[in-house]
C-alpha cells in the first residue's frame, strides 16, 4: 500500500524546520546544542501531522529524552500508522565545525515496513541501481565483492571507486581495496551521504564499504530503495546492545539485512541541508528569511526532486 502523496510536504516541513534550528549552531563548536537545535523543531512539526507515528529508528532508546527516541509516538494520533526513522542532525561535527554535508533527515513508511533497530553500529555495503539483486555479501572477502561488482559493471577493479569512512576499524577493507587498485574516496563522517554516493546520474562512487551507524544504514536504505540501489547491513552488537535489540524483536543477532528487509514497502525520504553538501544546499540566512533546500524522494510516486522554500523569520521563528 502506498503513502498518500500529501504527506510528503508535511514531512519536508519537519526536516526544513529542523535544519533551520540546527543552522543557528553552525561553527559554534557545540555538537550537542546543534543536535538539540534540530530535535525540538522536528518533534514539534511531526506532532502537528495527522498520523499515528512511531519512531523505529531514533537517536537513542526510551528514557533518553530530549532525543527523538525509539518507541516515541508522534503526530496527533489521528490518521494512518507510520514507522518513522529520524536523524534530526546527520553531521553534528560538520555543523559544529562549519563543514559541508550536515543535514536533517527523515524516512517514513507504513507501520511494519521499516526495520526497527537499536542505535548501534552496522556493517554496510551499498551499490547503485541496475545490478543483479543481492550481488554482494558481507561474508564475502572484500576481494570477492570487488570482483563481483567489477564483472557486473563490466569494468576492471582498478576502474572502480569506493567510498570508505575513515576509521581505524576499516584497516582491512582499505588494505584489500588498495591491493586491488580500487580508488578510495574517504569521508570523515556522514555515512548516509557516503552510502548515497553510489546513486544518481553520475555517481561519485561504485560502492560504499564501511561500518557506521545502524540508524544511518536504514535511512540510507530508504533513499537507495527509491533509486533501485542496494544495501546489505548487519548490526554490530555487544552484550548490552543484544539485550536492547531483543526488546525490539531482533532474534538473530548475526542477521544480514538486504534492502527489502530494511524497507518493506513504500517510503518517503527527505533531507534538508544544514551546511551545503552532496545532497542539498545548506540553510541560507537572507536577513528576514531563511532559504532551505530539500532532497525529497517518494518511492511509489517515483518522485525524486530537490526543492527550495523560504521561511519568513518573524512569522515562523519568533
Ligand atoms: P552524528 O552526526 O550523529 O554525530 O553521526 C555522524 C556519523 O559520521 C554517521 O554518519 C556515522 O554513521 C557515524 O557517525 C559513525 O560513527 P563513529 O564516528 O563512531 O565512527
Amino acid at each position: 500500500m502506498s503513502i498518500n502523496s500529501k504527506y510528503l510536504n508535511l514531512f519536508i516541513k519537519a526536516t526544513e524546520k529542523a535544519a533551520i534550528g540546527a543552522s543557528k549552531f553552525i561553527g559554534k563548536k557545540d555538537k550537542i546544542a546543534a543536535d538539540k537545535g534540530a530535535v525540538d523543531p522536528m518533534r514539534r512539526e511531526l506532532n502537528k501531522i495527522n498520523m499515528e507515528g512511531t519512531v523505529v529508528i531514533g537517536e537513542g532508546e526510551m528514557d533518553e529524552a530530549p532525543m527523538l527516541y525509539i518507541g516515541e509516538k508522534l503526530g496527533t494520533l489521528k490518521g494512518p500508522k507510520f514507522d518513522i526513522a529520524v536523524d534530526p542532525l546527520e553531521g553534528t561535527k560538520f555543523t559544529a565545525n562549519n563543514e559541508p554535508n550536515a543535514f536533517s533527515v527523515l524516512a517514513i513508511a507504513k507501520k511494519g515496513d521499516l526495520l526497527s533497530a537499536p542505535d548501534t553500529y552496522m556493517e554496510k555495503i551499498a551499490i547503485g541501481s541496475n545490478l543483479p539483486k543481492n550481488l554482494l555479501d558481507l561474508d564475502n572477502s572484500v576481494e570477492k565483492n570487488i570482483h563481483l561488482l567489477a564483472n557486473a559493471k563490466n569494468k576492471r577493479p582498478s576502474e572502480l571507486k569506493a567510498c570508505v569512512l575513515k576509521r581505524q576499524r576499516h584497516e582491512n577493507i582499505i588494505k584489500e581495496l588498495t591491493k586491488m587498485n580500487v580508488k578510495i574516496n574517504y569521508i570523515t563522517d556522514g555515512d548516509i551521504a557516503g552510502a548515497l554516493s553510489v546513486i544518481g546520474k553520475d555517481p561519485k562512487n561504485d560502492i560504499y564499504y564501511s561500518t557506521g551507524g545502524g540508524p544511518e544504514g536504514v535511512i540510507a536504505a530508504a533513499a537507495l530503495s527509491c533509486y533501485g540501489g542496494q544495501i546489505q547491513g548487519r548490526l554490530v552488537l555487544d552484550d548490552e546492545e543484544k539485550i536492547r535489540a531483543k526488546k525490539l524483536g531482533i532474534k538473530n543477532f548475526k542477521k544480514k539485512y538486504n534492502i527489502d528487509e530494511m524497507i518493506k514497502g513504500d517510503v518517503i525520504f527527505c533531507a534538508t541541508g544544514v551546511t551545503t553538501g552532496d545532497l542539498a544546499n545548506g540553510v541560507e540566512d537572507l536577513g528576514n528569511e531563511f532559504n532551505v533546500t530539500t532532497f525529497a524522494l517518494h518511492r511509489s510516486k517515483k518522485i525524486i526532486k530537490t526543492i527550495s522554500n523560504i521561511y519568513n523569520k518573524w512569522i515562523h521563528f519568533l
